[in-house]
Protein backbone atom coordinates (compact mmCIF):
# COMPACT_ATOMS: atom_id res chain seq x y z
CA UNK A 1 0.00 0.00 0.00
CA UNK A 2 1.18 3.36 -0.80
CA UNK A 3 2.52 5.94 2.10
CA UNK A 4 -0.33 7.75 3.37
CA UNK A 5 -0.21 11.19 4.52
CA UNK A 6 -1.78 12.13 7.33
CA UNK A 7 -2.51 15.84 8.85
CA UNK A 8 -4.15 16.57 11.59
CA UNK A 9 -6.85 19.20 11.67
CA UNK A 10 -6.96 20.22 15.59
CA UNK A 11 -6.14 19.20 19.25
CA UNK A 12 -8.54 17.07 20.57
CA UNK A 13 -9.42 14.71 17.38
CA UNK A 14 -9.82 14.67 13.33
CA UNK A 15 -7.38 13.77 10.87
CA UNK A 16 -6.92 14.40 6.85
CA UNK A 17 -6.07 11.08 5.26
CA UNK A 18 -4.51 11.45 1.47
CA UNK A 19 -2.63 8.69 -0.68
CA UNK A 20 -5.33 5.85 0.11
CA UNK A 21 -7.32 4.76 -2.40
CA UNK A 22 -11.04 3.77 -0.91
CA UNK A 23 -12.38 2.61 -3.73
CA UNK A 24 -10.12 -0.60 -3.87
CA UNK A 25 -9.67 -1.26 -0.08
CA UNK A 26 -8.55 -4.95 1.03
CA UNK A 27 -8.47 -6.27 4.44
CA UNK A 28 -5.60 -4.56 5.19
CA UNK A 29 -6.77 -0.79 4.58
CA UNK A 30 -8.91 -1.62 6.61
CA UNK A 31 -6.80 -2.73 9.18
CA UNK A 32 -4.84 0.48 8.74
CA UNK A 33 -7.83 2.70 8.80
CA UNK A 34 -9.14 1.22 12.12
CA UNK A 35 -5.79 1.56 13.55
CA UNK A 36 -6.12 5.45 12.78
CA UNK A 37 -9.27 5.62 13.11
CA UNK A 38 -8.25 4.96 17.05
CA UNK A 39 -5.79 7.90 17.32
CA UNK A 40 -7.75 10.47 15.79
CA UNK A 41 -11.94 9.67 16.20
CA UNK A 42 -12.24 10.97 12.93
CA UNK A 43 -10.85 10.48 9.56
CA UNK A 44 -11.56 12.69 6.57
CA UNK A 45 -10.66 10.87 2.71
CA UNK A 46 -10.66 14.03 0.55
CA UNK A 47 -10.66 13.17 -3.43
CA UNK A 48 -12.09 10.03 -3.31
CA UNK A 49 -14.65 8.45 -6.37
CA UNK A 50 -16.51 5.87 -4.65
CA UNK A 51 -19.65 4.39 -5.70
CA UNK A 52 -22.52 3.08 -4.19
CA UNK A 53 -20.95 -0.24 -4.34
CA UNK A 54 -17.91 0.59 -3.31
CA UNK A 55 -18.91 2.92 -0.73
CA UNK A 56 -20.83 -0.33 1.03
CA UNK A 57 -17.72 -3.03 -0.05
CA UNK A 58 -15.85 -0.32 2.22
CA UNK A 59 -18.33 -0.36 5.52
CA UNK A 60 -18.28 -4.40 5.17
CA UNK A 61 -14.56 -4.69 6.29
CA UNK A 62 -15.42 -3.22 9.63
CA UNK A 63 -18.64 -4.94 10.52
CA UNK A 64 -22.29 -5.61 9.72
CA UNK A 65 -24.34 -3.00 8.25
CA UNK A 66 -27.77 -1.78 8.71
CA UNK A 67 -29.39 1.20 6.48
CA UNK A 68 -31.08 3.07 9.23
CA UNK A 69 -33.47 1.02 12.09
CA UNK A 70 -36.57 3.62 11.38
CA UNK A 71 -36.05 6.41 8.43
CA UNK A 72 -36.99 6.08 5.37
CA UNK A 73 -34.30 6.78 2.56
CA UNK A 74 -36.11 9.09 -0.01
CA UNK A 75 -33.65 8.22 -2.68
CA UNK A 76 -32.26 5.43 -2.37
CA UNK A 77 -33.45 1.97 -2.78
CA UNK A 78 -30.29 0.04 -1.31
CA UNK A 79 -30.84 -1.88 1.74
CA UNK A 80 -27.46 -0.91 3.51
CA UNK A 81 -27.09 2.89 2.47
CA UNK A 82 -28.69 5.78 4.51
CA UNK A 83 -29.43 8.88 2.50
CA UNK A 84 -30.12 12.68 4.28
CA UNK A 85 -30.86 15.36 1.49
CA UNK A 86 -31.52 18.74 3.18
CA UNK A 87 -33.98 19.59 0.91
CA UNK A 88 -36.16 17.14 2.85
CA UNK A 89 -34.97 17.97 6.05
CA UNK A 90 -32.31 15.89 5.95
CA UNK A 91 -30.14 18.39 8.20
CA UNK A 92 -28.44 16.70 11.66
CA UNK A 93 -28.26 19.42 13.14
CA UNK A 94 -28.42 18.80 16.86
CA UNK A 95 -24.98 17.19 18.24
CA UNK A 96 -25.52 12.96 18.65
CA UNK A 97 -23.58 9.57 18.41
CA UNK A 98 -25.42 7.66 15.99
CA UNK A 99 -27.96 5.11 17.07
CA UNK A 100 -27.78 5.33 20.59
CA UNK A 101 -31.21 4.63 21.26
CA UNK A 102 -30.22 0.76 20.52
CA UNK A 103 -29.06 -2.00 22.58
CA UNK A 104 -26.60 -2.34 20.33
CA UNK A 105 -25.05 0.81 19.00
CA UNK A 106 -23.48 1.58 15.72
CA UNK A 107 -19.69 1.34 16.11
CA UNK A 108 -18.79 3.36 13.46
CA UNK A 109 -20.10 5.49 10.21
CA UNK A 110 -18.65 5.71 6.83
CA UNK A 111 -20.16 8.77 5.29
CA UNK A 112 -19.77 10.21 1.83
CA UNK A 113 -19.92 13.53 1.06
CA UNK A 114 -22.07 13.15 -2.35
CA UNK A 115 -23.69 17.15 -3.03
CA UNK A 116 -22.59 19.99 -0.89
CA UNK A 117 -23.55 23.78 -1.06
CA UNK A 118 -20.78 25.86 -2.17
CA UNK A 119 -20.28 27.20 1.58
CA UNK A 120 -21.90 25.90 4.82
CA UNK A 121 -23.12 22.96 5.93
CA UNK A 122 -19.71 22.28 7.55
CA UNK A 123 -20.13 19.10 10.34
CA UNK A 124 -18.16 18.81 13.89
CA UNK A 125 -17.40 16.49 15.66
CA UNK A 126 -16.23 15.98 19.48
CA UNK A 127 -14.03 14.17 21.33
CA UNK A 128 -16.13 12.34 24.15
CA UNK A 129 -13.28 10.80 26.00
CA UNK A 130 -11.78 14.60 25.97
CA UNK A 131 -15.04 15.65 27.83
CA UNK A 132 -14.64 13.30 30.55
CA UNK A 133 -11.65 13.61 31.18
CA UNK A 134 -11.77 17.41 31.85
CA UNK A 135 -14.41 17.21 34.50
CA UNK A 136 -13.69 17.23 37.93
CA UNK A 137 -12.94 13.98 39.61
CA UNK A 138 -16.07 14.50 42.07
CA UNK A 139 -18.00 14.92 38.82
CA UNK A 140 -16.09 12.12 37.17
CA UNK A 141 -17.25 9.80 39.91
CA UNK A 142 -20.62 10.45 40.09
CA UNK A 143 -20.56 9.96 36.50
CA UNK A 144 -19.19 7.00 36.86
CA UNK A 145 -21.98 5.34 38.48
CA UNK A 146 -25.19 6.54 36.65
CA UNK A 147 -26.85 4.85 33.90
CA UNK A 148 -28.96 7.24 31.25
CA UNK A 149 -32.48 6.26 28.98
CA UNK A 150 -32.00 7.13 25.72
CA UNK A 151 -35.05 6.69 22.75
CA UNK A 152 -35.68 7.24 19.28
CA UNK A 153 -38.24 10.18 20.01
CA UNK A 154 -36.33 11.98 17.21
CA UNK A 155 -37.19 9.61 14.57
CA UNK A 156 -40.96 9.40 16.12
CA UNK A 157 -40.75 6.34 17.99
CA UNK A 158 -40.13 7.24 21.41
CA UNK A 159 -41.24 3.60 22.54
CA UNK A 160 -37.76 2.41 21.10
CA UNK A 161 -35.61 3.01 24.24
CA UNK A 162 -32.41 1.35 26.08
CA UNK A 163 -30.13 2.25 28.96
CA UNK A 164 -26.73 2.53 28.74
CA UNK A 165 -23.75 3.38 31.22
CA UNK A 166 -23.35 7.54 31.55
CA UNK A 167 -19.39 6.96 30.88
CA UNK A 168 -18.81 4.30 28.64
CA UNK A 169 -15.57 2.50 28.53
CA UNK A 170 -13.61 2.23 24.97
CA UNK A 171 -13.22 -1.27 24.16
CA UNK A 172 -9.87 -0.88 22.11
CA UNK A 173 -8.45 1.78 24.28
CA UNK A 174 -9.86 1.61 27.13
CA UNK A 175 -10.24 5.08 27.40
CA UNK A 176 -13.48 6.66 29.32
CA UNK A 177 -15.76 8.40 27.07
CA UNK A 178 -18.86 10.70 28.50
CA UNK A 179 -21.77 8.81 26.79
CA UNK A 180 -24.83 10.90 26.62
CA UNK A 181 -26.14 13.43 23.30
CA UNK A 182 -29.10 15.84 23.68
CA UNK A 183 -30.80 13.80 20.46
CA UNK A 184 -31.47 10.66 22.07
CA UNK A 185 -30.41 10.58 25.94
CA UNK A 186 -33.87 11.10 28.01
CA UNK A 187 -32.74 10.46 31.32
CA UNK A 188 -30.27 9.57 33.73
CA UNK A 189 -31.78 7.04 35.27
CA UNK A 190 -30.97 7.19 39.03
CA UNK A 191 -31.73 10.93 39.34
CA UNK A 192 -34.96 12.90 39.86
CA UNK A 193 -36.36 14.50 36.89
CA UNK A 194 -35.49 17.73 37.74
CA UNK A 195 -31.96 16.20 39.01
CA UNK A 196 -31.59 14.70 35.60
CA UNK A 197 -32.48 17.66 33.39
CA UNK A 198 -29.81 19.88 34.91
CA UNK A 199 -26.93 16.99 34.75
CA UNK A 200 -28.15 16.59 31.44
CA UNK A 201 -28.27 19.73 30.43
CA UNK A 202 -24.73 20.19 32.04
CA UNK A 203 -23.04 17.37 30.39
CA UNK A 204 -24.67 17.44 26.32
CA UNK A 205 -23.57 20.94 26.86
CA UNK A 206 -20.31 20.52 28.09
CA UNK A 207 -19.40 17.85 25.61
CA UNK A 208 -19.71 20.38 22.97
CA UNK A 209 -16.93 22.77 23.94
CA UNK A 210 -14.43 24.07 20.92
CA UNK A 211 -11.64 22.30 22.70
CA UNK A 212 -13.06 18.96 22.21
CA UNK A 213 -14.27 19.70 18.87
CA UNK A 214 -13.30 19.44 15.13
CA UNK A 215 -15.21 21.41 12.46
CA UNK A 216 -14.51 20.12 8.65
CA UNK A 217 -15.49 22.05 5.42
CA UNK A 218 -16.70 19.65 2.65
CA UNK A 219 -15.84 19.12 -0.72
CA UNK A 220 -17.57 16.34 -3.40
CA UNK A 221 -16.65 12.61 -2.66
CA UNK A 222 -14.87 13.13 0.46
CA UNK A 223 -15.62 10.36 2.56
CA UNK A 224 -15.53 10.91 6.51
CA UNK A 225 -15.42 8.05 8.73
CA UNK A 226 -15.70 8.48 12.38
CA UNK A 227 -15.66 6.22 15.49
CA UNK A 228 -19.14 6.28 17.41
CA UNK A 229 -17.96 4.92 20.80
CA UNK A 230 -15.72 8.28 21.59
CA UNK A 231 -17.90 10.49 19.47
CA UNK A 232 -20.53 12.99 18.56
CA UNK A 233 -21.22 15.10 15.82
CA UNK A 234 -23.54 17.82 14.37
CA UNK A 235 -24.09 19.50 10.92
CA UNK A 236 -24.19 23.17 10.98
CA UNK A 237 -27.46 24.57 9.16
CA UNK A 238 -26.26 27.91 7.42
CA UNK A 239 -26.52 26.74 3.90
CA UNK A 240 -29.15 26.95 1.23
CA UNK A 241 -29.50 24.71 -1.99
CA UNK A 242 -28.94 20.87 -1.64
CA UNK A 243 -26.87 19.31 0.32
CA UNK A 244 -26.57 15.02 0.53
CA UNK A 245 -24.96 12.91 2.08
CA UNK A 246 -24.81 8.85 1.95
CA UNK A 247 -23.88 7.04 5.32
CA UNK A 248 -23.17 3.30 5.56
CA UNK A 249 -23.61 2.21 9.12
CA UNK A 250 -21.50 -0.22 10.70
CA UNK A 251 -23.22 -2.08 13.58
CA UNK A 252 -21.97 -4.50 16.05
CA UNK A 253 -21.21 -2.16 18.73
CA UNK A 254 -21.27 -3.91 22.65
CA UNK A 255 -21.73 -0.68 25.68
CA UNK A 256 -19.47 -1.55 28.76
CA UNK A 257 -19.04 0.73 31.26
CA UNK A 258 -19.40 0.45 35.46
CA UNK A 259 -22.78 -0.73 36.78
CA UNK A 260 -24.93 1.83 38.31
CA UNK A 261 -23.87 2.40 41.91
CA UNK A 262 -27.83 3.68 43.21
CA UNK A 263 -30.81 1.91 41.69
CA UNK A 264 -33.29 3.63 39.64
CA UNK A 265 -35.10 6.83 40.67
CA UNK A 266 -38.96 5.84 41.93
CA UNK A 267 -41.02 8.30 43.20
CA UNK A 268 -42.10 8.01 46.93
CA UNK A 269 -45.71 9.21 45.94
CA UNK A 270 -47.80 10.20 43.32
CA UNK A 271 -48.12 13.98 42.16
CA UNK A 272 -48.67 15.94 39.71
CA UNK A 273 -44.96 15.83 39.02
CA UNK A 274 -45.14 11.61 38.36
CA UNK A 275 -45.38 12.46 34.80
CA UNK A 276 -41.87 13.49 34.24
CA UNK A 277 -41.16 9.94 35.38
CA UNK A 278 -43.65 8.49 33.25
CA UNK A 279 -41.47 6.86 30.58
CA UNK A 280 -38.72 5.66 32.95
CA UNK A 281 -41.37 3.92 34.56
CA UNK A 282 -42.84 2.18 31.54
CA UNK A 283 -39.22 1.12 30.50
CA UNK A 284 -39.08 -0.53 34.03
CA UNK A 285 -43.00 -2.03 34.06
CA UNK A 286 -41.21 -3.24 29.93
CA UNK A 287 -38.31 -5.23 31.42
CA UNK A 288 -40.06 -6.89 34.06
CA UNK A 289 -42.78 -7.96 31.78
CA UNK A 290 -40.44 -9.37 29.48
CA UNK A 291 -38.22 -11.21 32.17
O1 LIG B 1 -24.55 15.35 7.19
C1 LIG B 1 -23.57 15.14 7.90
O2 LIG B 1 -22.50 15.74 7.76
C2 LIG B 1 -23.67 14.14 9.03
C3 LIG B 1 -25.03 13.54 9.11
C4 LIG B 1 -25.15 12.55 10.23
O3 LIG B 1 -25.45 12.88 11.34
C5 LIG B 1 -24.83 11.16 9.93
O4 LIG B 1 -24.60 10.81 8.77
O5 LIG B 1 -24.77 10.36 10.88
FE1 LIG C 1 -25.25 11.17 12.67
Amino acid sequence: MSAAEITRLAGALGAEVCGIDLARADASTAERVRALLLQHGVLFFPGQALDVEQHVALGRHFGPLEAHPNLKNPFTQHPELFELAATHGGIADEWHTDLTFLASPSQMSILRMVKCPPVGGDTLWTNLCAAYEALSPPLRELCDGLTALHDAQPHGKPELMTVHPVVRVHPETGRRALYVNEHFTRRIVELSAPESDALLGFLTHWVHQERFTVRYRWSEGTIAIWDNRCTQHFVVADFTGERIIQRVTVMGDQVKGNAPRWPAWRPSQRSAQTRHDRQLLKWYADREKSS
